[in-house]
């Protein structure tokens, strides 16, 4: 039996099973539900790309015709932050190409922007002429013109696209995009869903908005597919479902993304998938620059954390290099620092959890077009993250294909962690160290808004 034909039976029995459960379901969802979405002409799942979209193909005398659009396009990060970015086909990232290995393909590459372009197919086996890099490989791409690229796909794997023609203004402006091959036999491990996220970083500064590509290190917005947390749209999946993430990075940082909930397996990248000998289960994996890295997990139920471990690649827009308040008495100081700095606020004495309050009690106002440092609520209260983070949310009822956010998890009766004391000298905790004075959380006073009322 060929794999494409064993993936059928697999989702024939998955549909075979379902009745029970399919019960109180939409005709729409029972009908995805039941069968294979992938016919033996389509072996594979299609890769979904959270807050993107796959470029719709057309078959040309066996030809598989894509075309991308270089162009200047209006993006918003999250509510409240938009900017001019550049991209393809109206958005950042670029949609995801999604191939089969054997296809021939032809793309279409149209400039629209200011200046010249070209389309690296970064990892991608082909003629030396097709490889994109503009005086290298080929001429450049002047405005309004259109070039075609035109190339068999010899291998399978996680891929990108980006220009290779004023690499560090047309990258920090956002062009680049996924490009997936599926392997031609299917896959010996068949997946459930299969997402895709690139990872970015945008120098927006406060108040602008145009992307500065000058920067080099220190970022205002750390993005997966161009959004920042909380406009980064939750990664879902029903419990037992096999996933696989696929995170390509084509920023100026390495990042460690970090998984919370079940340890993944890292199973493959531009290589294609790997021979299961090399798969090995981690929680966290550095996808470097101009890496991607595939990322393989049975799904447990609940509301797992997907992040960048980077802890300020998990924040918006902030200053770097600001002074240090931390256990400082500012008392009385801040009415003096508001004569010469209105609106300033002192803060950061006992951590920065407050910022958050104070942004989200609308009594401090950053500079327009600019989000807050942090963002993004739970059930339980402020989540205090921006950036690179998103949630994976996995149910038991979740219909297949079903991709909604399915709101907070109901965590079963019992499995929250709870307060048992409000006293701070509770227990006996074994603990090293002159004896503990009194407890600053005994001083800590409420903060009090009125008194923060800004200009
Ligand atoms: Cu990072």
């Amino acid at each position: 039996m060929n794999s494409t034909r064993r993936h059928w039976f697999r989702w024939a029995g998955l549909g075979a099973l379902a009745p029970l459960a399919l019960a109180a379901r939409s005709a729409t969802a029972q009908a995805a539900a039941a069968g294979p979405t992938y016919s033996p002409r389509q072996p594979y799942r299609p890769v979904h790309t959270p807050n993107g979209w796959t470029l719709p193909h057309r078959m040309v005398g066996g030809v598989k015709e894509f075309h991308l659009v270089a162009e200047e396009i209006e993006h918003e990060f999250a509510p409240g932050c938009r900017a001019k970015c550049w991209g393809y086909n109206g958005t950042t990232p670029g949609p995801t190409l999604e191939a089969v290995e054997g296809d021939h393909v032809r793309i279409y590459v149209t400039n629209r922007l200011p200046e010249h372009t070209s389309v690296h197919w970064h990892g991608i086996l082909l003629p030396s002429g097709m490889d994109g890099v503009g005086g290298l490989s080929q001429p450049h791409i002047q405005p309004g013109e259109t070039y075609a690229y035109e190339f068999t796909l010899r291998q399978h794997g996680t891929h990108m696209y980006h220009p290779h023609a004023d690499e560090m203004v047309q990258l920090a402006l956002g062009m680049m995009g996924m490009f997936i091959i599926h392997p031609q036999a299917g896959e010996e491990m068949p997946l459930d869903r299969d997402y895709a996220l690139l990872l970015h970083n945008f120098a927006l500064h406060p108040g602008t908005y145009r992307p500065d590509p000058s920067v080099m290190q220190d970022f205002d917005l750390w993005t997966m597919n161009s959004k920042v947390f909380p406009a980064i749209a939750p990664l879902v999946a029903r419990s037992g479902e096999r996933v696989r993430i696929r995170v390509g990075n084509l920023s100026m940082w390495n990042h460690p993304i970090h998984m919370h909930g079940p340890k993944f397996v890292v199973t493959g990248g531009d290589g294609g998938r790997w021979p299961r000998q090399l798969w090995r289960p981690e929680v966290t994996e550095i996808v470097g620059v101009g890496q991607t890295r595939d990322l393989e997990f049975v799904a447990e139920p609940g509301d797992w954390a997907l992040h960048c471990h980077m802890s300020h690649h998990t924040m918006n827009a902030m200053g770097h290099g600001i002074p240090n308040t931390l256990g400082v008495d500012q008392t009385g100081v801040e009415a003096d620092i508001r004569k010469l700095l209105p609106g300033y606020m002192a803060m950061g004495q006992g951590g920065m959890a407050e910022h958050q309050e104070h942004t989200d009690s609308g009594h401090m106002k950053g500079p327009e077009n600019t989000l807050p440092m942090m963002m993004g609520k739970g059930p339980f209260g402020n989540l205090e993250m921006g950036g690179m983070f998103t949630v994976i949310k996995v149910r038991d009822d979740l219909p297949a294909d079903d991709f909604r956010d399915p709101g907070w998890y109901p965590n079963p009766e019992g499995t929250v962690a709870n307060r048992v004391s409000s006293d701070p000298d509770f227990g006996t905790p074994a603990r090293r160290g002159p004896p503990p004075g009194p407890s600053p959380t005994l001083e800590a006073k409420p903060v009090d808004h009125s008194k923060m009322k800004m200009g």
